[in-house]
């Protein structure tokens, strides 16, 4: 009698798991196969793909002529632009033409957003993105992402101007990033708890590695840039000094936004990126890096704050704004704001006892 490795049951399961793919999973998360609900599921499908000519390029870069490096120009942000950021730009450019789906990408790349005409009329959707999150580790084949936000176009957009992005981060519709690490790795939430997919390269698939992702509620990671620590203001000093001194804090910091947050989402704890002398709004960007991010923070029981408020709370003046940054989990962000809050009361208090005297 030959007896089958895996019983049927676990087959069963096995094959049931492989099917499900992202396009799926967003159908399964929203509970419905309306219009609007299979336009999300394509559109998280056309960003799988994106993930994975991305993940191909990188895999290959070292191989391949003219795919690191710099590009010699300097984007809207003022940074330095690495050939692999224009290629992952022009990537998910292309992974939407021709989709009916997204009228409008907005980028870390682009000082204005991308319309594409023949979806505008059809696609709601607007997709903002850095399509290569910590190109410095490029170079030296250390891991990088891709961070995604989707929003609903409100209104017509007539003069181009795109202001109805302006708008807070909790109008998102949903957010994720890719983590392009030792496996490539897209993380995303569609407001119905925060869902982990794995590349099988055998598949050519990103397949259901983790549901219902929960942040702890408190970690032993601190990732901050503590090169930054003669620019910050007092009490973000006073925070690092207190993990300095107490047992149980671990720093971790690797220059990349998503890889760092990917750790403090499974293993907790705090990302900081406060404002600096050189930046007082902080370095890191709202529409498509903070806001993207707070919001799958958010769904996994986590908190994302600018130190003072909520980034889901904050009105973005433009499209590139920036703001500071304090992410993680629940009950690490507020210790942070407490060092905030109490260096706030003492300046208030020393002001008063100034103007009495
Ligand atoms: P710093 C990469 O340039 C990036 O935007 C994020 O990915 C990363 O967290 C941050 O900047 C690193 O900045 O100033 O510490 O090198």
């Amino acid at each position: 009698m030959v007896v089958a490795d895996n019983p049927p049951v676990v087959q069963e399961l096995a094959l049931d798991r492989d099917c499900t793919t992202l396009s799926r999973h967003v159908l399964q998360q929203l509970q419905s196969f309306s219009g609007d609900a299979q336009e999300l599921s394509a559109l998280m499908n056309r960003i799988g793909l994106a993930a994975k000519l991305i993940s191909r390029r990188l895999t290959r870069a070292g191989l391949l002529e003219g795919a690191l490096g710099v590009t010699g120009e300097v984007n809207v942000q003022g940074e330095s632009v690495k050939k692999m950021d224009v290629y992952a730009n022009d990537v998910f450019i292309a992974v939407f033409k021709q989709s009916g789906l997204v009228c409008r990408l907005a980028s870390e790349e682009m000082e204005e957003p991308y319309y594409i005409p023949e979806n505008c009329p059809i696609g709601r959707h607007t997709l903002l993105y850095d399509p290569i999150d910590g190109s410095s580790n490029v170079d030296i084949n250390l891991n990088v992402g891709s961070i995604f936000s989707i929003r609903k176009q409100e209104g017509n957009d007539e003069d181009g101007s795109a202001r109805d992005l302006l708008q807070a981060g909790h109008k998102q519709i949903g957010a994720g990033y890719i983590l392009y690490g030792p496996s490539t790795v897209l993380v995303y939430s569609m407001g119905h708890g925060v869902h982990a997919f794995t590349l099988d390269p055998s598949l050519g698939e990103f397949i259901l590695s983790q549901e219902n992702v929960q942040v702890p509620t408190h970690g032993p990671i601190y990732s901050v840039n503590e090169g930054n620590f003669w620019q910050w203001e007092e009490p973000i000093r006073e925070y690092i000094r207190y993990v300095h001194r107490h047992e149980g804090y671990t720093g971790r910091y690797s220059g990349a936004l998503v890889g760092d947050i990917h750790r403090i989402l499974f293993q907790g704890g705090v990302f900081l990126y406060p404002g600096t002398v050189k930046k007082p709004e902080g370095k890191l960007r709202l529409l498509y890096e903070s806001a993207p991010l707070a919001f799958l923070m958010e769904q996994a029981g986590g908190r994302a704050s600018t130190g003072t408020q909520d980034i889901l709370d904050v009105i973005p003046e433009r499209l590139h704004a920036r703001s500071p940054l304090v992410i993680g989990s629940k009950e690490d962000v507020a210790l942070v704001e407490s060092f905030i809050q109490d260096w706030k009361r003492r300046q208030e208090e020393e002001a008063a006892i100034a103007a009495r005297s």
